[in-house]
């Protein structure tokens, strides 16, 4: 068991049970261009967390843990996305349309994949998701269980939307999270705050947030 200083009180952890879930680090969200820019957001704040998930990332697979990428991302016919989610906000270009990294949103198209920087490798599991959440509508639950995974280390984006919705789910169906503190962004900083605050509070009522620098630490080499 590895023993992290954690908030709101230490965070307990093994590589071979616990899993380290990226959430949703596409160029989408990320880049100029993308899903996250259309609704008007300034995806510079999200740029800035890259190197700090990488540097996770790199020290998780150099411990031999499990790795999950999820990306929200719709199928090109868009059966999975639902009309009210398309409708939604007032975007310059909409889930399914064409703008300069190919359909917003949609599996397979350039804006959909990870960062470079993050990309996936061979044996890490990459989940693509319709909704917010990571669990609803894919086989995540079930890939986890599988592996006998009781704690997830999360990061990804943006923290109060997909990152947020997936830790709630994940408490509710048993496992106890971390949320790496620098480690996931949100275009507004006051929910990244607000969220932060919320997840930790009352005795870790969702789960456990602590900087990428103590989980590095903790890490075997
Ligand atoms: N808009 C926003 O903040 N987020 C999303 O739409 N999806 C994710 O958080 N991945």
């Amino acid at each position: 068991m590895i023993t992290l200083d954690a908030d709101p009180f230490e965070y307990r952890f093994s590589i071979e049970t616990a899993a380290l879930v990226i959430i949703d680090m596409q160029r989408d969200f990320i880049e100029r261009g993308g899903f996250g820019e259309t609704l008007g957001n300034d995806v510079t704040r999200l740029q800035a967390i890259v190197s700090a998930v990488q540097g996770v990332l790199h020290a998780w697979r150099a411990a031999g843990g499990f790795v999950v990428h999820t990306r929200e991302a719709h199928r090109p016919d868009l059966s999975d996305c639902p009309a009210a989610k398309r409708r939604r906000g007032n975007p310059s270009l909409r889930i399914g349309d064409r703008g300069p990294m190919g359909r917003i949103l949609v599996a397979g198209e350039p804006g959909s994949e990870i960062v470079p920087a993050l990309a996936a490798i061979d044996g890490e599991l990459v989940i693509d998701k319709p909704g917010k959440g990571a669990f609803y509508a894919t086989p995540l639950h079930d890939e986890l269980q599988r592996r006998g995974i009781a704690q997830l280390v999360v990061m990804g984006v943006t923290t109060e939307v997909c990152v947020q919705t997936t830790l709630r789910e994940a408490n509710d169906r048993g496992y106890e999270c971390l949320l790496v503190e620098d480690g996931t962004e949100s275009y507004f900083p006051e929910f990244k705050a607000a969220t932060l605050a919320m997840i930790r509070a009352q005795g870790a009522i969702v789960g456990w947030t602590a900087q990428s620098a103590r989980l590095l630490a903790a890490l075997p080499r």
